[in-house]
């Protein structure tokens, strides 16, 4: 039986720096990925969009996080509840989610739901550790914290461990792949865990097939699957310009499709998701477009 696809929309942005993320799933659906998706050979099913709390129908008498905290948590927390809920009910059903943020921090949601009674692995495809929790980071915005939330690293307010904290998830089953930027905190945070960090100096000299197959030994390891948590900025600005948090010297567009070549291959992916793709700052759709492409090769999009 072919592997079915639910699509979850996640359409959020106040957990990133700049405004229109929000707007990805759509970007995501109209550069066709449920066609695509069908060409890779799986069942697609679109779930439609989770709703989302959006920034300016805050209540205006909110009072304000204080500068240098997480913003927007009790939104992110919102959303990340309903996302995990309906990531683990995918996999019960049998299917495959794919969420489509929306920023990072959606990730939150969909690695509680996907280790939700599991043991999984999660490979990270980014530019950035992702690593800072509300107190390391510079910027407040959650989209730089979602990994470490889901290890459990941080105080991310009351009743974190319930919500946050993907508990079938250990970091020395967790691989960074692509890493180039990071702030001096996360960067400690890295060092003191288990989590494996394969930098861009690492794939310049290894090559991308190795660095992968690496990364791919780390998640599975003892594992019952593996999340792939692939945010566009991971990719080269040049091939990927739609992103809020563009960083020179990412991987170009044939070695991504090898990754995702590889993820396909080792028949072990239980969840997947596509983060921070921003058709504001896009040219022409192309970066959503190469999301489209990229969930096809991990889907199984062969030439051959
Ligand atoms: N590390 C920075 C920048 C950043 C993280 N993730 C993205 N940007 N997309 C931060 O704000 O935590
Ligand atoms: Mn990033
Ligand atoms: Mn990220």
């Amino acid at each position: 039986m072919p592997r079915r696809v639910r699509i979850l929309g996640a359409p959020t942005d106040y957990g990133a720096n700049r405004r229109g993320v929000d707007m990805g799933p759509s970007a995501i659906r109209y550069a066709d990925l449920a066609s695509e998706l069908e060409v890779a050979g799986v069942v697609p099913l679109d779930e439609g969009d989770l709703p989302v709390p959006r920034m300016e129908e805050r209540d205006p008498d909110t009072e304000e996080p204080p500068a240098g905290t997480a913003q927007f948590l009790r939104e992110t927390r919102e959303v990340c509840t309903a996302l995990a809920d309906r990531v683990a009910e995918s996999i019960d059903a049998g299917a495959t989610p794919l969420a489509l943020g929306g920023d990072h921090s959606i990730a939150i949601g969909s690695l509680a739901g996907s280790a939700r009674d599991a043991r999984i692995g999660a490979i990270w495809f980014d530019a950035h550790g992702d690593m800072n929790t509300p107190t390391t980071s510079p910027s407040g915005n959650v989209h730089g914290m979602p990994l470490a939330a889901a290890l459990g690293i941080g105080d991310f307010s009351e009743g974190a461990y319930d919500w946050a904290n993907a508990l079938g998830l250990d970091d020395s089953n967790v691989a960074i792949v692509g890493l180039r930027s990071l702030d001096g905190d996360e960067r400690d945070a890295i060092r003191d865990s288990d989590v494996t960090a394969f930098t861009m100096s690492a794939i310049d000299e290894r090559g991308i097939a190795s660095v992968v197959a690496d990364a791919l030994d780390v998640a599975t390891d003892g594992t019952d699957g593996i999340h792939v948590s692939l945010d566009l900025d991971w990719l080269d600005p040049t091939v990927a310009p739609g992103v809020g948090t563009p960083v020179r010297g990412g991987v170009t567009y044939r070695e991504a499709h090898l990754a995702m070549e590889a993820v396909a291959r080792s028949g072990d992916l239980r969840s997947m998701e596509l983060v921070e793709v921003n058709p504001v700052l896009d040219q022409h759709n192309e970066t959503a477009a190469l999301a489209v492409e990229l969930a096809a090769s991990a889907f199984g999009k062969r030439v051959l």
